[in-house]
Formats: C-alpha cells, sequence, structure tokens
C-alpha cells in the first residue's frame, strides 16, 4: 500500500514510518519540523538523541535498503497539501501533524489561536485535497480520547443511541474537551463527519489514549529512537513520571490525582495505526476507534511507577501531588468502551511493568540529558492563567 504520513518526524510518526517499511508498505512523510522547533523554545529537548531527519532516512536506507520519499513543509498550507498528494497519490494518508500539547495551547491567546488554525485548517485542506485528486484515499486522522472528557455516564465509540422525549436516535456521542488543544480534536471530528457525509470521504477518526514508552519491536538500535518529551508543556503524564523517578525528581501527579485516562504503550500505537490503514473502511465509511488499552488514575500510576523504580533500582522514589495547573475533574467515573480494534484482531502487547522496567533502563542511559532539564519539569502553564497578546 502507498501510505503518507503527514508529522513524519514525530513521537508516532517516526515510530509507524518503521512498522509500516517492515511490513513492506511504500512509504512517504512531511513535516516541518515545528515539534523540534518548539521544544527547544521552552528550553527543553527530547531526552533520548535523535538524528536529523535526512540522517534517519540516511540509516534506513543503508539497514533496511528502503527509501522514504520525504516533502518538508506546513500542511496548514493548502498549496503545499496539493502537491504532495497529486505528487503522492496515496492510498492511505495518516494525519499526525497537528500541535499536539494541551498546555502548549494554554500558554496564552498567541498559542491557543496557533493551535486553533493550525490544527483545523491542516484537516480542512485535507480533506479537500483527497475530496479533488484522490477521492478513494482513506484517511487516517489522529483525534483523542480527551474529546469525550469526562462524563459521569459511559463513553461508546463515537456515536450512542439516545431516547429523547419518546423519540430515539443515534447521534454523535457529546464532547466536553479539557483544553483548546483537545477541542481542536473535536473540531476535526464534526468536520470529517460532515465531509464523509457530504462526499463519502473513508475516514478513520481515532480517539488515542495517553501514548508512553521508548520503543517499538522495530526500535532495535538507539539510532532508530523516536523522540522522548519530559518536560511540562510537551511531556506527557507516565514519561514524564518515569524520568523524574530516574533522576531523584518527585512524581507529580497534579491536584488529587484521581483523574483518569485511557493508557497504551508506543508499541501497541503503532499496532493499532497500522491495523486500521491495513483494513481500511468501506468506501463512503466514518469510524471511529477509542484506541487505548488500560485506563488509570495519574495517582495509580504514580504509585507504580514508584514501585517499579525502588524495586529495580533500589533506591528512593518520592511522590509529590502538586497543585494542579489545569482546570478538570481530580475525581470522577470514567468508562470508556473499546471493542472496535480488538474485534478487528487488535491484541494488546503492552503489559505495564515491563514497560515500564524497558523505559526506565532506557532513560538511565541517558540520566544526563534529563539532568539539563530539571529547570522545565515542574509544571508552570497554569491554565486559568492563560491570557494575552504579551504572552
Ligand atoms: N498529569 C499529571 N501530572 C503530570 C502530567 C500530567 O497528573 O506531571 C495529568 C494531567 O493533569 C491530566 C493527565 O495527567 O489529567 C493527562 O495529561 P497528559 O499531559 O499526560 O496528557 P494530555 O495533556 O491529555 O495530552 C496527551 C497528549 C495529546 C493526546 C492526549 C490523549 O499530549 O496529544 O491527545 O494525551 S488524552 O489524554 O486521552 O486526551
Amino acid at each position: 500500500m502507498k501510505v503518507l504520513i503527514l508529522g513524519i518526524d514525530g513521537y508516532i510518526g517516526w515510530p509507524l514510518a518503521l512498522r509500516l517499511l517492515e511490513r513492506g508498505h511504500s512509504v512517504s512523510g512531511a513535516d516541518n519540523f515545528i515539534t523540534r522547533k518548539r521544544v527547544k523554545e521552552v528550553s527543553s529537548d527530547s531526552v533520548l538523541p535523535i538524528p536529523s531527519f535526512s540522517k534517519r532516512t540516511e540509516d534506513l536506507e543503508r539497514s533496511m535498503k528502503r527509501k522514504v520519499r520525504f516533502h518538508r513543509g506546513d500542511v496548514s498550507n493548502p498549496d503545499f497539501m496539493y502537491e504532495i498528494i497529486s505528487g503522492e497519490k496515496p492510498d492511505a494518508v495518516v494525519h499526525l501533524a497537528e500541535q499536539r500539547s494541551a498546555p502548549y495551547s494554554m500558554l496564552g491567546l498567541k498559542q491557543a489561536s496557533e493551535t486553533m488554525y493550525k490544527n483545523t485548517i491542516s484537516t480542512m485542506n485535507l480533506l479537500y485535497a483527497i475530496k479533488d485528486v484522490t477521492p478513494e484515499s482513506h484517511i487516517l486522522k489522529l483525534g483523542t480520547m480527551g474529546e469525550y472528557g469526562t462524563p459521569n455516564i459511559d463513553i461508546p465509540e463515537g456515536f450512542f443511541e439516545i431516547e429523547f422525549r419518546g423519540r430515539k436516535d443515534t447521534l454523535p456521542f457529546p464532547k466536553n474537551a479539557g483544553s483548546w488543544y483537545h477541542w481542536t480534536k473535536v473540531h476535526d471530528s464534526n468536520n470529517l463527519m460532515f465531509a464523509n457525509r457530504v462526499w463519502g470521504t473513508r475516514i478513520t477518526d481515532v480517539m488515542q489514549g495517553v501514548v508512553y514508552g521508548t520503543r517499538t519491536s522495530d526500535i532495535t538500535s538507539d539510532d532508530r529512537f523516536t523522540r522522548f518529551d519530559i518536560d511540562e508543556v510537551w511531556g506527557t503524564a507516565l514519561n514524564r513520571f518515569c524520568a523524574q523517578a530516574v533522576i531523584g525528581l518527585p512524581i507529580t501527579p497534579y491536584g488529587k490525582g484521581g483523574q483518569t485516562r485511557g493508557f497504551l504503550s508506543l508499541e501497541d500505537s503503532i499496532t493499532c495505526l497500522t491495523l486500521g490503514i491495513e483494513k481500511p473502511p468501506e468506501k463512503g465509511e466514518y469510524r471511529v476507534f477509542n484506541q487505548f488499552d488500560q485506563h488509570y488514575s495519574v495517582g495509580e500510576l504514580a504509585r507504580k511507577v514508584k514501585e517499579v523504580y525502588e524495586r529495580e533500582y533500589s533506591r528512593k522514589a518520592v511522590i509529590e501531588n502538586v497543585p494542579n495547573p489545569r482546570v478538570e475533574k481530580e475525581e470522577h467515573y470514567y468508562n470508556p468502551e473499546s471493542k472496535k480494534l480488538r474485534s478487528m484482531g487488535y491484541k494488546p502487547e503492552g503489559n505495564l511493568e515491563k514497560d515500564l522496567i524497558r523505559i526506565m533502563e532506557d532513560l538511565n542511559r541517558y540520566g544526563g540529558r534529563i539532568e539539563k532539564l530539571k529547570k522545565v519539569i515542574m509544571p508552570r502553564t497554569i491554565w486559568k492563567k492563560s491570557s494575552g497578546i504579551t504572552h
């Protein structure tokens, strides 16, 4: 299959490219390296050292004898989007090229608007380019479980049957996101659904949970590493907790720590995306995957990281429930459904305990790089303080 990955240089884009190449697909990609730049702007860096993109592809040509066709550019520019879709004529496009940080989107008006614009417009560009150039292509778009928020009822996969004042219908499940970033994904989902209704575009809208991990089975040596962020803006919960334990900083569940989210390993994320690509939707179908393995509260994960670290390294780890910088429920009901991928043959490989040991091993070797980031680990982006043009 010909697969185009938008955002091929990212945490998920790079391992997905490796997996698809291993499985014999023809892979092309686009990126404007904005994540590399934005992470440096907050005085941070990927903890795992990653080569430049050209070095990455040179290494692949040498080790796998496979080429990745690469296009440098910004997918929120419609000319660029039309150019790459016309040039590649892909069977499937995986759209991972959106601003992915909730805290970044909450820094201030500039970052909120940038996130809103780049994310929703890149998806609009993709929808139009596919309709006009290759209407049979499948769009697999990365959304987030955070679109649903944390309602006090079960969360279905995209749609639910509702009875109201004696009448019944099947409707999209109400969305209630918790950051400007998460709202952009809701807007994308609405736009994807509408494009599918009008033009019959084949679409998979992936509601993915929080991904953790340093490796997949295709990352067989350190020079194949994907990026790994741990600062308060670009790092995510479990990855940050592991890094905090490894360099002796407190592990930081925010507030009461009862916030519960779906989590999955990087390995499982790549397996699910690959399955979604290899088993595309029917012509005219819009489908939603809730993509995660297990749900955990952040407090539970903090305790697990502490337990594994202390056992494996015979050193103390400390948990500190710091004041919550976000506006979110800290204790709540959470029961999302995740059946579709499993019914298509997905078997999660993730084993939290083993995965944590592996992450800690990798991070321990790069402890010096984490030490350098000590100042950017504690939370400073306060949701309520997000404000105007001076930021
Ligand atoms: N949290 C802590 N301590 C920390 C960091 C985070 O308690 O040191 C808490 C947050 O308050 C939140 C939860 O952990 O309740 C998840 O936060 P996160 O930073 O791990 O993830 P989030 O901001 O939700 O975003 C991440 C990715 C995003 C993806 C999303 C999936 O950055 O791209 O869409 O996870 S989900 O969370 O399911 O929406």
